[in-house]
């Protein structure tokens, strides 16, 4: 589907993971408890996205690209880990459009899961898209109808999206005015957890032979 990978990298200073997303200094996802910090201004990465600021300080529009990574937040426990992995995602053009998002997205979800998977949007909030909605896909068990690992609802959350908020192409400064845009994210341990029915999300890095040899 023509998209480039960039790597971007784990350290982050405060206005790529942060400011730059058009997340303000008394935001939550700032606090301590969720981020790994180096020092003032300088922490591990909370999750890809600074990789697209970097990538459109140095891109001109159209483009199409995924962010895979590393990202690390202070949680630990059955299904959190503290550091884990995302694959963001990142289209710009002039005409993009919500549709656009869930084209793409849903042929995503096809080669993934299979042909008969279906998607559904919820309305959501993240501060670096407008309007933001979160992703389920139809029960990858029972195909819908509800189950135990759906916990009967025949639905999946499997990632977040959204129209790129115009103040963050503003602090890149691309023209909001001629250009939209779609992202989304995933989180790959979560998707290999539900595919693979994995209780445990520290079993992915336990470097347990009895574990990994079933891969
Ligand atoms: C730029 C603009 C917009 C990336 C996005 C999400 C929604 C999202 C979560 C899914 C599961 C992270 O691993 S997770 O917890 N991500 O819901 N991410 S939109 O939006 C961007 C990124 C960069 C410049």
């Amino acid at each position: 589907m023509g998209f480039e990978v960039d790597f971007g990298r784990d350290i982050e200073t405060d206005w790529y993971n942060f400011e730059a997303l058009n997340t303000p200094p008394d935001h939550p996802s700032r606090d301590m408890q969720d981020t790994f910090y180096v020092d003032d201004k300088v922490m591990l990465r909370t999750h890809t996205s600074g990789t697209q600021i970097h990538y459109m300080e140095t891109h001109k529009p159209p483009f199409r690209m995924i962010a895979p990574g590393h990202v690390f937040r202070v949680d630990n426990d059955a299904t959190h880990a503290p550091m884990f992995q995302q694959c963001e995602g990142l289209v710009v053009d002039e005409n993009i459009s919500f549709a656009d998002l869930k084209g793409v997205l849903q042929v995503f979800m096809n080669k993934l899961f299979g042909e008969g998977v279906k998607t559904r949007f919820r309305p959501s909030f993240f501060p670096f898209t407008e309007p933001s909605a979160e992703m389920d896909v139809s029960c990858v068990f029972c195909g819908g109808k509800g189950c135990r690992r759906c916990k009967g609802t025949g639905w999946m959350e499997i990632g977040g999206c959204g129209s790129v908020d115009p103040n963050v192409f503003k602090n890149c400064g691309i023209d909001s005015e001629k250009y939209t845009g779609f992202a989304f994210g995933f989180g790959l341990d979560r998707i290999a957890m539900l595919r693979h029915a994995i209780p445990e999300i520290g079993l992915l890095t336990s470097n347990d032979q009895r574990f990994l040899s079933q891969f």
